[in-house]
């Protein structure tokens, strides 16, 4: 076995985004390019030597090449170890956990998330920092800086390690660690939640479905829900990891999802209805006949959270991104304790956990966690959800409308515009920016009053590091809420995400149907941004 360098030219397109490189499968492929990526991820925190990584992927198409590719280039740049989940299979989750639990310098996640996979789909790679995060905006510039002027990379010439069997082996001199991908994420959920209630709730005739999507949590979720907490078997679906996730888009949405949502809402429906995406990192709750909106989720959990062993101290403080309806804030402001309102990224999450200032975190796109890991986590969602089920021994529902009688209802919506040409997208952004500053005190729909329009600049409160133009908000004076900004995890074209948001006191007026509720909001976002002009849309993609 022989160390060999290889002179390689720079790619310009290896920007990361709001969680890693994601590019098409293909694009992945080409001579050089994961390669290049991964050596400028080493130099750009200061070389991998004498270096332990934890490495894994969500098992899409590509995932086991590229994951002999980097072991044999952490050796060749002189890493002491590599802890890699058995067929290079870890859950973003399990991976945060493992580089936690083992004290490691970071750990490479292989996934386009809730993107589809296949030859012709979607690929990722991302770093997470020793804190078991993802790479904070500072590490990403710095990866993003070493792609532009990258002259050579280093890899060994051998033959593929075996990645099939649990155990250690070497490569050179560096050891490889083949881990059960399962065993030790399982093991701190234990630890957070009461199992024997769960275990009791499902014993009582308790029904659930959990829809995997031919994705990775399907192994985590059988050995949890079916192995240790009883449910009944097949309660999980779809819960083999496939390649191509089976031709499904492993995205837990209500138009994805949606098997799911048609059980959940038939005569035949289970108690609970659960989904979670690619790598595992996000969930979506349903109850029976009932859909919990992400926002409405993590508000839920933040209020509840004290009944699971694990939270029974409280929370510190709850956090959500900027995007994200105010539920959540309801909640914090009940419990007396700091909330946080941070750009969309995971990433952004990670000082607030470190500092000890939040708990729970919560995305309105599918991701809800805790300082257990430093990534949004599906399954940890879920078993809250069960845990809070098993204690209150009320249904979703019962939960839910409690819920909103008690702080009033934040109706929320996302309306994405997929696939739109990038140049027409950002023009229609920058156009938007330039009219904010006239839009204060403008009036839609007769009442519909803007009391501010501005674009989210955030400065970090545990490092100061701003972070500016992460969407764009109009503010109405009821407190309705208007918010755009292009999606940083597409690999094709642009896409819009418009974000909209009304609250209601209650008591009265809490059951409406969300897009009638944000029917005057939706119509003036149209005619502030001009969509249909820019884009030649008028209906979205897909409504979550
Ligand atoms: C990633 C990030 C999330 C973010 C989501 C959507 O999730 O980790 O923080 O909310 O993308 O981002 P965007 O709106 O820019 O597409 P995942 O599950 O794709 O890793």
């Amino acid at each position: 076995m022989t160390v060999k360098t290889v002179s390689t030219t720079p790619f310009s397109d290896q920007k990361p985004g709001t969680s890693g490189l994601r590019k098409k499968t293909p694009v992945f492929m080409r001579p050089h390019y994961l390669e290049n990526f991964v050596q400028s991820i080493f130099d750009a925190i200061g070389g991998a030597r004498g270096k332990t990584f934890v490495l894994g992927g969500d098992g899409r198409y590509f995932n086991d090449r590229a994951a002999q590719v980097i072991l044999r280039m952490a050796a060749a740049n002189g890493a002491a170890r590599v802890i890699v989940g058995q067929g290079a299979i870890l859950s973003t989750p399990a991976a945060s956990h493992l580089i936690r639990l083992r004290k490691t310098d970071g750990g490479i996640i292989l996934s386009a998330s809730h993107n589809p996979g296949g030859p012709e789909e979607d690929f990722g790679v991302k770093f997470n920092t020793p804190n078991g995060g993802p790479a904070p905006e500072s590490v990403t510039e710095a990866i993003f800086e070493a792609t532009k002027t990258l002259s050579e990379y280093r890899i060994f010439e051998a033959q593929d390690v075996d990645l099939s069997v649990v155990g250690r082996t070497v490569l050179g001199d560096m050891q490889i660690e083949v881990v059960d991908p399962v065993a030790d994420y399982a093991a701190l959920m234990e630890s957070l939640f009461d199992f024997p209630a769960i275990r009791a709730m499902f014993s009582d005739g308790f029904t659930m479905r959990f829809d995997a999507m031919c994705a990775v949590t399907g192994p985590y979720a059988t050995e949890i829900l079916e192995n240790r907490l009883g449910a009944a078997k097949g309660t999980v679906v779809n819960g083999t990891p496939l390649p191509d996730f089976g031709g499904m888009h492993p995205d837990p949405n209500p138009t994805w999802a949606k098997a799911l949502m048609d059980e959940m809402f038939s005569a035949e429906a289970p108690d609970f209805g659960a989904a979670s995406d690619g790598d595992g990192d996000r969930n979506m709750v349903v109850g029976r006949g009932i859909y919990v909106s992400p926002s409405d989720s993590l508000a839920v959990l933040a209020a509840n959270a004290h009944l699971a062993p694990g939270y029974k101290a409280g929370l510190k403080g709850v956090a959500r991104s900027m995007p994200t309806s105010a539920a959540a804030d309801r909640v914090a402001e009940a419990l007396g304790v700091e909330e946080f309102e941070t750009p969309t990224g995971w990433k952004f999450f990670g000082n607030l956990l470190d500092a000890g200032r939040a708990t729970i975190c919560g995305e309105e796109s599918f991701g809800t966690g805790s300082d257990h890991v430093r990534e949004k986590d599906g399954l940890w969602a879920v078993l809250l959800w069960l845990n809070i089920l098993a204690v209150r021994k009320e249904s979703v529902r019962e939960i839910l409308e409690a819920h909103w009688q008690q702080f009033g209802r934040n109706y929320y919506s996302r309306h994405d515009f997929e696939a739109i040409e990038t140049a027409r997208a950002d023009a229609m952004m920058e156009e938007l920016r330039g009219k904010l500053v006239g839009l204060t005190g403008a009036a839609f729909n007769g009442h519909l009053k803007v009391a501010e329009a501005d674009d989210f600049a955030y400065t970090d409160p545990v490092d100061g590091s701003v972070s500016r133009k992460q969407g764009v908000r109009i503010l109405f004076q009821d407190g309705s809420r208007i918010v755009m900004r292009l999606s940083g995890t597409g690999t094709e074209g642009a896409t819009l995400r418009l974000y909209l948001e009304r609250y209601a006191p209650g008591p009265e007026g809490l059951d409406l149907d969300p897009q009638e509720a944000l029917g005057p909001i939706i119509a003036a976002a149209h005619e502030i941004a001009g969509i249909e002009r820019h884009t030649g849309r008028r209906e979205p993609d897909v409504i979550t």
